[in-house]
């Protein structure tokens, strides 16, 4: 056996110390000395478990909304700000997350952005979001997408406010230094389709004959909760049950089988009532939307009671664990998208700690 290294001397250090700061003004570093805190073992989120409680979030929404118009804020949004992150506007240590209100009457003008972005339609009627000149009215549930550089606007046709959640991909874009943006003259981008035409195409495993995929994200605009809630309802009946997930369905790109957008998936599960889910993991930071029930998810050392609206964060390889006092839909959505295609997904069932 080979004696352990003898621990280094005061002097060494100094000369060690020395030698550190003097390569440090030629751009230099020593990798012996950084390695541990680059290469971990495990994932080491700086994000927080944390919970935001709709109850709390939406008068703060509302108060935006009598403090500045839509016209002002270009996107009146209270970004969900992690507390592990603090100053960087992110929900995860890759993703933005914000809730968004537009009052009756409002716009939000068009622009577009090479960041993708999602939406899951809180509260409200009235509301649409319009996609390079498609409309699409938004229910309570959907599940909308804008594609990176595709022209979005919103309104609220509606007599009351409508609020979303908005996921963006902006994190991921500035990773890679490629943001580029840019507004419209027009309020708006003059409506080039019939409303809801890609419903129309892409919805029910029909699609026209001789399509291909045309870009890395889903031609189909809006995931109608409806239909999600039906097929969820039924497998339910049907079983089996999943025991980390309850019952899961995924959002896919109709055309490939393959995620939404090319960083961002989605999902919605069922947990029925008094069911709890066994310990999971998995590396992609998960951002999760109650739409329906009450109950618990314990996430890491974090213990999160929530209700309809509520949003919580699951960060990276942190143990998950929820449980419905009444039946529960979790929407969630996480960048394992784009984690799966650099091949550095992972995923633990029935996890321990340990
Ligand atoms: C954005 O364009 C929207 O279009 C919402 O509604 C939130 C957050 C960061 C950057 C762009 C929208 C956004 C955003």
């Amino acid at each position: 056996m080979t004696p352990p290294p003898r621990p280094a001397s005061v002097e060494e250090l100094n000369a060690r110390k020395a030698f550190y700061d003097e390569i440090a003004r030629q751009n230099l570093a020593p990798l012996w000395e950084r390695v541990g805190g680059l290469v971990t073992r495990s994932p080491q989120p700086a994000a927080r478990p944390v919970h935001w409680k709709y109850s709390s979030v939406r008068p703060h929404l509302l108060a935006a909304g009598a403090l500045l118009t839509a016209k002002e804020a270009e996107r009146r949004v209270l970004i969900l700000a992690n507390p592990g992150l603090p100053g960087r506007s992110q929900v995860t240590d890759s993703l933005f997350a914000g809730i968004q209100i537009l009052l009756p009457g409002e716009r939000a003008h068009a622009h577009r952005h090479t960041a993708s972005a999602l939406r899951l339609f809180l509260e409200g009627s009235g509301a649409y979001t319009a996609v390079n000149g498609e409309r699409t009215n938004m229910e309570r549930g959907d599940f909308v997408i804008t594609p990176s550089w595709t022209w979005h606007d919103h309104g609220n046709d509606g007599h009351d406010p409508v609020i979303w959640l908005d996921g963006l991909d902006v994190p991921i874009v500035n990773l890679f230094d490629t943001s580029f943006s840019e507004g419209s003259e027009a309020t708006q981008i003059p409506v080039s389709h019939p409303p809801h035409d890609c419903e129309a195409r892409y919805t029910g495993a029909l699609l026209p004959d001789g399509c291909k995929p045309e870009s890395l994200s889903s031609p189909l605009l809006n995931y109608r909760y409806a239909r999600a809630r039906a097929s969820l309802a039924e497998m339910h009946r049907n079983g089996p049950i999943d025991a980390c997930h309850g019952v899961k369905l995924r959002y896919a790109n109709p055309l490939t089988g393959g995620s939404v957008m090319p960083t961002m998936s989605a999902a919605v599960q069922l947990i029925p009532a008094g069911f709890r889910t066994a310990p999971y993991r998995s590396t992609d930071s998960t951002v999760f939307v109650v739409v329906e029930g009450r109950g618990q998810s314990k996430i890491a050392d974090a213990s999160f009671d929530w209700a309809e609206n509520d949003v919580f964060v699951a960060p990276s390889w942190s143990l998950q664990q929820h449980r419905a006092e009444s039946e529960a839909v979790l929407f969630s959505f996480s960048d394992r998208a784009a984690q799966e295609k650099l091949g550095i997904w992972r995923e633990q069932r029935e996890a321990s700690s340990s």
